[in-house]
């Protein structure tokens, strides 16, 4: 069979390729649906054409924002992203959500509360697969990431949904982190833990506006503070923390003059492509070991052998480490 003909995407890679470089959103869309594919001749093809459309010299800024459901989220991404494009910048916007049962939730929704953008010819608007496993969602989220800048767009926007692990997961593919937090309510509440606090690179404090701004301006001050008693971040940036309404469009501006801000001064101390660097070979070893762990799984003797060895460790029989030695050997 013709390595270049697949039934996903169905064109022959060269057409997908060129498609792909002269921007046009079906070709990219037709591209993500290929490297999100779990069928393994797909994934040759894929792993292609990554390889192929791979830029080094790639000018993109990638930014992740989480934060609570409901704190407005795909709100700020629809007034941001429309800044954005009215300065002449092509967004992208994806969405990680490993948890499939909410996705259908947030894909509805984002219909709506994106709804300018979703129609902007320099927008582009994706949600993420729906895995079970977030190595895969990241990984293949990684390559959509490589394929929209590709494809010419220069910012890219990853939400997510600040309660589990998925922000831990996103912080490695973005050169900035953006939380969303809420006034009122406390940390507790707002189910952020300290951790995701200390991930971000930035803390904007959402729905400052009518009978909430004075509580918004508040709870400020009580971020600002509490930053000051984190440890300094690899960065050497002064996380800044801001107000911003999403609906009444405010606070949207200064966001990203804090965003380009950043840039600069990691892109002058070469934190910029250095973090870059790191996160690609924090991909690579999770691939191997996402690789070593499925191959050795698969096996229909380890599979047997593990049965076996099961059985004489909990009968106690036999040691965990005897066990496992005798596996590998
Ligand atoms: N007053 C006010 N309401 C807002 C603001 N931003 C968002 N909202 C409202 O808050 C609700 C949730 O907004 P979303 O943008 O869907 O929140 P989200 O964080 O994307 O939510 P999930 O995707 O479900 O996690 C919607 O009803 C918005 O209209 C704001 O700045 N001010
Ligand atoms: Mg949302």
């Amino acid at each position: 069979m013709d390595s270049t003909f697949r039934r996903i995407p169905d064109i022959p890679l060269q057409d997908l390729i060129d498609g792909l470089s002269l921007g046009n959103r079906a070709f990219l869309s037709r591209a993500i649906t290929l490297v999100e594919s779990k069928r393994d001749d797909d994934k040759i093809v894929s792993a292609e054409l990554i390889d192929k459309v791979l830029k080094p010299d790639a000018k993109s800024l990638r930014i992740g924002i989480t934060g609570v459901p409901g704190v407005g989220k795909s709100t700020f991404i629809e007034a941001f992203g429309r800044m954005l494009t009215g300065m002449g910048k092509k967004v992208a916007v994806l969405s990680i959500d490993p948890s499939s049962s909410r996705t259908k939730g947030s894909i509805l929704g984002d219909k709506t509360r994106m709804e300018e953008l979703s129609k902007d010819p320099n927008a582009y608007i994706r949600p993420s697969a729906s895995g079970s496993s977030l190595g895969g969602v990241a990984s293949s989220t990684r390559e959509t990431i490589i394929l929209c800048e590709a494809a010419g767009f220069d910012v890219i926007i990853i939400e997510t949904v600040g309660v589990g692990q998925s922000e831990t997961v996103v912080k490695d593919m973005v050169d900035y982190f953006l939380l969303l937090m809420l006034a009122g309510g406390g940390d507790e509440l707002q189910g952020i833990k300290r951790g995701i606090m200390e991930m971000a690179d930035h803390i904007l404090i959402n729905k400052a506006d009518g009978n909430n701004l004075k509580a918004a301006k508040q709870a400020k001050e009580e971020y600002k503070n509490a930053i000051h008693l984190f440890p300094p971040n690899d960065a050497n940036w002064t996380v800044p923390v801001g107000l911003c309404s999403a609906t009444e469009r405010t606070g949207i501006e200064e966001a990203w003059e804090e965003i380009q801000k950043y840039q600069q001064q990691t892109t002058g101390n070469g934190w910029f492509a250095k973090n870059r660097k790191r996160q690609l070979l924090k991909w690579f070893h999770e691939r191997i070991h996402a690789k070593l762990e499925m191959d050795f799984y698969s096996r229909k003797d380890i599979k047997e052998k593990i049965k076996e060895r099961e059985e004489l460790i909990s009968s106690q029989q036999i040691s965990v480490r005897k066990a496992v030695d005798e596996l590998f050997n």
